[in-house]
């Protein structure tokens, strides 16, 4: 078999659905392949936002996500997904070309060590040298990208590789069960829970898996124990529960911070350092259990006391099975915050100045999604808002990326989201500078035939670094520019367009878009000065308010 056949048939055995991606000349034995595999090839504009496609399908569906560019310019394209994918826990692989490596006429054109780049950047990147070794590498890619925890591998396969003659076959695939949790340090978790006077439950990112939701939701009925979750960790379990908190939007100050400062113990599941940190840990202060399928990583603001390590939802039933309420616990101070958190959220919910405000907005965006709606977040100053008063009810129904942080993921994780739930209502939402770095996909998004809504948030400004430049007392330069007309820009690439003109329309715009087929970019802009009032000033004169 001809080595680029045995590649497809290697992914094929993996159960790829997709092949996100741009190829070149150097990937066209692979493309001849794809042309007769039942893997769909999806072209994309740009390579970035085909690797953020692959990371999100990977992070949706636990099975890693496939992207294929060509050697230099094509995969430097990647960088930036790969980062986002490693930092973020999500299962990718990276596929590139290179020229022949056995005899080449061209120099050094368009020649990088892509292997040397990929290195910091992945769990795993290889060169194939020999066409017979890729049902090997294509497997050893797969296990480490979606072993505990997930991440980037990459495999470059050079040109006259792709053409060898082979004599191997993919191998056969066997899943194995994550190891279950030490008796003793179960033990011990549960002896210090049941020691401690006010435990709080932290949800992070790392509980967004299969399983684990109701293994939690079980927990924290059994237990009574309050829980609040990261950025990442949204909607785990259901952010109505009575017994929640808020999330844990900003790292320190706001008025969920007051419960966390109380607790003397943090049983923390699924949380590690890569996202900004929930809170910060302080010697003296609560201890925290770290429950995980790693141990921690330590940093000057997380250093937990013990660690639980291995299979999470198996943790967690663990832990559940030995506890119940217990009269000394006293989560009255932290229904006594709950009530504060769920007033200053709501505060603002009805007011409907124009241009809109990120209270409203955020509440009307909650009123027409469905519960398990999807809303793909970029990175601009509103994330924090949605992550703040945005109650999400299921998993991964609000993804957003607290651990790169990078611009211009929003939209076409949007698109893979779609792409995994078609029955799903999905919308990306991206300020105008964040969706301009991928706005290209729009044509993509079209031919596709998905039916999204994208809805931008228009301040003509970088938005959060002016909010932060006002912040630190500079004064307003470098961060203003000018857009194109949304609308026209949406009509261009065949979509439709939507501009809001006053609060009420929200509702309707958003609710007809999100029910009628196709691409529908709405424009809405947006008052930044709840921004200054509430994030700077209001939190931090609260100090009486509990
Ligand atoms: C790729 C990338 N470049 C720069 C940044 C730094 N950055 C973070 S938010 C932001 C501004 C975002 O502007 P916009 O998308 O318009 O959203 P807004 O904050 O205005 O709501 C910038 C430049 C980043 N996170 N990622």
């Amino acid at each position: 078999m001809k080595a680029s056949d045995l590649f497809v048939r290697s992914l094929e055995n993996e159960g790829v659905e997709y092949i996100f991606g741009i190829p070149g000349e150097e990937n066209l034995d692979f493309l001849e392949s794809l042309r007769e595999s039942k893997i769909k090839l999806i072209l994309t504009r740009h390579e970035q936002a085909a690797g953020f496609m692959a990371a999100t399908y990977g992070r949706l569906t636990g099975k890693v996500g496939v992207c294929l560019s060509t050697l230099g310019p094509g995969v430097t394209n990647f960088v930036t997904a790969s980062a986002y994918a490693q930092l973020g826990a999500m299962p990718i692989m990276m596929i590139s070309g290179q020229k022949p490596i056995k005899k080449s006429k061209q120099g050094r054109f368009q020649i990088i060590d892509v292997i040397e780049m990929m290195r910091p950047l992945t769990k795993y990147t290889k060169q194939v040298v020999h066409g017979n070794s890729i049902p090997q590498i294509v497997r050893e890619a797969v296990r480490l990208s979606q072993e505990e925890r997930p991440g980037a591998v990459h495999i470059e396969l050079p040109e006259d590789i792709a053409t060898e003659e082979c004599s191997t076959e993919p191998f056969e695939i066997f899943h194995p069960r994550r190891p279950h949790p030490d008796a003793l340090a179960i033990e011990k978790a549960v002896s210090m829970i049941r020691e401690a006077k006010m435990p709080l439950l932290l949800i992070g990112a790392g509980a967004n898996r299969n399983r684990i939701s109701g293994a939690l939701r079980d927990f924290i009925d059994r237990t009574g124990i309050y829980f609040f979750n990261t950025q990442m960790g949204k909607g785990v379990v259901d952010e109505r529960h009575p017994n929640f908190l808020g999330t844990a939007a900003l790292s320190s100050g706001d008025y969920l911070h007051y419960a966390i400062g109380k607790a003397d113990l943090i049983i923390n599941v699924g949380h590690d350092v890569i996202e900004k940190p929930p809170f910060f840990m302080e010697k003296g202060g609560a201890k925290v259990i770290h429950v995980n399928y790693f141990t921690a990583s330590l940093d000057e603001v997380y250093f937990p006391q013990l660690d639980v390590v291995g299979d999470i939802a198996s943790s967690v039933e663990a832990l559940s099975s030995d506890l119940k309420k217990l009269g000394h616990w006293d989560f009255s101070y932290f229904e006594r915050v709950r009530e504060q958190v769920e007033f200053h959220i709501h505060e603002k919910n009805e007011d409907n100045r124009f241009p809109i405000i990120p209270q409203y907005l955020v509440a009307e965006t909650r009123k027409v999604m469905p519960d398990d709606g999807i809303i793909a977040l970029d990175n601009g100053v509103y994330k924090i808002w949605f992550a703040r008063n945005y109650k999400a009810y299921c998993s991964n129904t609000v993804l957003l990326d607290n651990a790169l942080a990078t611009m211009g993921a929003g939209f076409p994780s949007a698109m893979a989201a779609k792409i995994v739930y078609p029955q799903k209502k999905v919308m990306a939402i991206c300020g105008d500078g964040g969706f301009m770095m991928n706005s290209q996909e729009m044509e993509t998004a079209v031919r596709l035939k998905l039916d999204l809504v994208i809805l931008i948030l228009r301040d003509n400004a970088y938005g959060m670094i002016k909010w932060k430049q006002t912040g630190m007392g500079f004064k307003n330069f470098g961060l203003d520019y000018g857009n194109p007309d949304f609308v026209k820009y949406a009509e261009a690439y065949g979509a439709k367009g939507h501009r809001v003109g006053s609060s009420d329309q929200l509702v309707k715009i958003l609710h007809d878009c999100l029910n009628s087929p196709g691409v529908h970019l709405v424009e809405v802009p947006i008052d930044s000065s709840e921004n200054e009032r509430v994030l700077i000033e209001e939190l931090n004169k609260k100090t009486s308010v509990l």
